[in-house]
């Protein structure tokens, strides 16, 4: 799978322009800014290719990029953004819950947590959802560059508790730490 070769198909705002063409699927999930799309620059190898916002939460939309034809990375809109209007709050639930609804595509969901903050109560919702769901999914604990050696330990022996079998993966876009890692379980779950 070459990682140079990624194209933004759509940036789906409405549910029927969610794309299900039979190519497996691995969505990137988690509240705005905890780093998302620096994780899939990162990934990818691109400096530009997600938005990088500095106001995050603006939009809602569901982002498929098409890579090398072999697979989707989904990019899904934040959650837990404080000044988010109920109508967009609205906007959002209706769009992810139609993502997840019968996606027998979905193989893999990234669920980013913010290693230094730890999981928001919007974090324990969707971490529940996708355990009820069954949907297979590994936690990137990122922004890990941020935390001395003492509290990186801390933090990660948490949320290693809290999710039992669950992969974490201590990632930072700032360092580059976890994206091999992450590359390759993206290759492996989509060549299975
Ligand atoms: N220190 C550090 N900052 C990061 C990292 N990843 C993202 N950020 C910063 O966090 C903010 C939100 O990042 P962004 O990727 O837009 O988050 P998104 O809303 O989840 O897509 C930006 O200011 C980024 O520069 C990281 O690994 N380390
Ligand atoms: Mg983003």
């Amino acid at each position: 799978m070459n990682r140079q070769n990624v194209t933004l198909t759509i940036s789906a705002g409405r549910k029927d322009q969610i794309i299900r063409d039979g190519l497996p699927q691995i969505a990137l999930s988690g509240r705005s800014n905890v780093g998302k799309s620096s994780a899939l620059n990162k990934l990818l190898g691109r400096k530009h290719l997600a938005r990088v916002s500095a106001q995050p939460g603006k939009t809602v939309t569901v982002n498929f990029f098409n890579l090398d034809g072999a697979c989707y990375l989904v990019d899904l809109p934040g959650y837990g953004f404080a000044r988010r209007s109920e109508a967009e709050k609205r906007a959002w639930s209706r769009l992810t819950d139609a993502y997840f609804q019968q996606n027998a595509s979905l193989a893999m969901v990234l669920q980013l947590i913010d290693l230094k903050t730890g999981p928001s109560k919007d974090d324990e919702m969707m971490l529940n959802f996708l355990e009820e769901a069954g949907i297979p999914f590994v936690v990137l604990a990122t922004k890990a560059d941020k935390l001395n050696a003492t509290n990186r330990q801390k933090n990660l022996a948490d949320l290693s508790r809290m999710l039992g079998q669950v992969p974490v993966i201590p990632f930072s876009s700032l360092t580059g730490e976890g994206a091999e890692r992450v590359w390759n379980l993206i290759q492996t779950t989509v060549e299975a």
